[in-house]
């Protein structure tokens, strides 16, 4: 269930998007996002009442499409709109502290650089690991050193059934790679946001990761 979801996992947040940011979303949605992220982060990120307004409104979309509406490293807005989870990174909030907070029925994700992360992941009960940067990216300011699509496999090796999405730098041409390697699906910011069309680009993402899971049987 959580593996099919992760298939296509777009990341986003106003600071993404080179146009209205509900558009991109719908766009996205219309080429078959299985699960999204609202990322408000970085230089000019929304805060606040204007940040919350604008996650209300993507909110919308998701909850209209059936597709998981999970917030990036911010449990009070998650609770405040009942999204269906929260995902934190290493240094924001301890995961084992979001879990007390959102209960048993929301999603954690948690993004992990390494085989022990994971396993401390699986400990507090996440739902899902996010892996990366998997490739070199452009979205994140304080992003780690890529690790690699031999990390995937690494840790499949070790923790066959964790539900593993990958992320940093996956575009059309690595997402085959990447899905062979062992993740469950493909987390993207630019591959979506910055394609000129971004319904058919979300389409072609989308017949590759499933083709491919189809192939391995998953
Ligand atoms: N975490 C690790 S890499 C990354 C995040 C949020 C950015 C991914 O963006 P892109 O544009 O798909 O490389
Ligand atoms: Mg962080």
């Amino acid at each position: 269930m959580m593996k099919q979801k992760l298939s296509l996992y777009f990341v986003m947040g106003s600071v993404d998007c080179t146009k209205d940011p509900l558009a991109v979303l719908d766009e996205a949605i219309e080429g078959g996002i299985t699960m999204f992220q609202f990322r408000e982060k970085g230089k000019g990120a929304l805060t606040g009442i204007e940040k919350y307004r604008l996650a209300e409104k993507l909110l919308e979309r998701c909850l209209a499409h059936n597709i998981p509406f999970i917030v990036n490293d911010d449990v009070d807005l998650a609770l405040a709109l009942q999204a269906d989870g929260v995902h934190v990174g290493q240094e924001d909030e301890a995961a084992e502290r979001v879990r007390d907070r959102i209960g048993d029925h929301k999603y954690l994700g948690v993004s992990v650089h390494n085989l022990n992360e994971v396993k401390k992941a699986i400990a507090v009960r996440a739902d899902y690991v996010g892996l990366g940067p998997i490739f070199p990216t452009v979205s994140k300011d304080d992003a780690k050193q890529a690790c690699g699509l031999t990390m995937i496999e690494h840790i499949r090796a070790h923790e066959k059934h964790v539900p593993l999405v990958a992320i940093g730098g996956i575009t059309e041409q690595t997402s085959k790679q990447v899905i062979e390697a062992g993740a469950d699906g493909i987390a993207v910011i630019s591959a979506i946001c910055r394609a000129k069309h971004i319904c058919e680009q979300t389409k072609r993402l989308y017949e590759i990761v499933m083709r491919t899971k189809q192939k391995g049987d998953r």
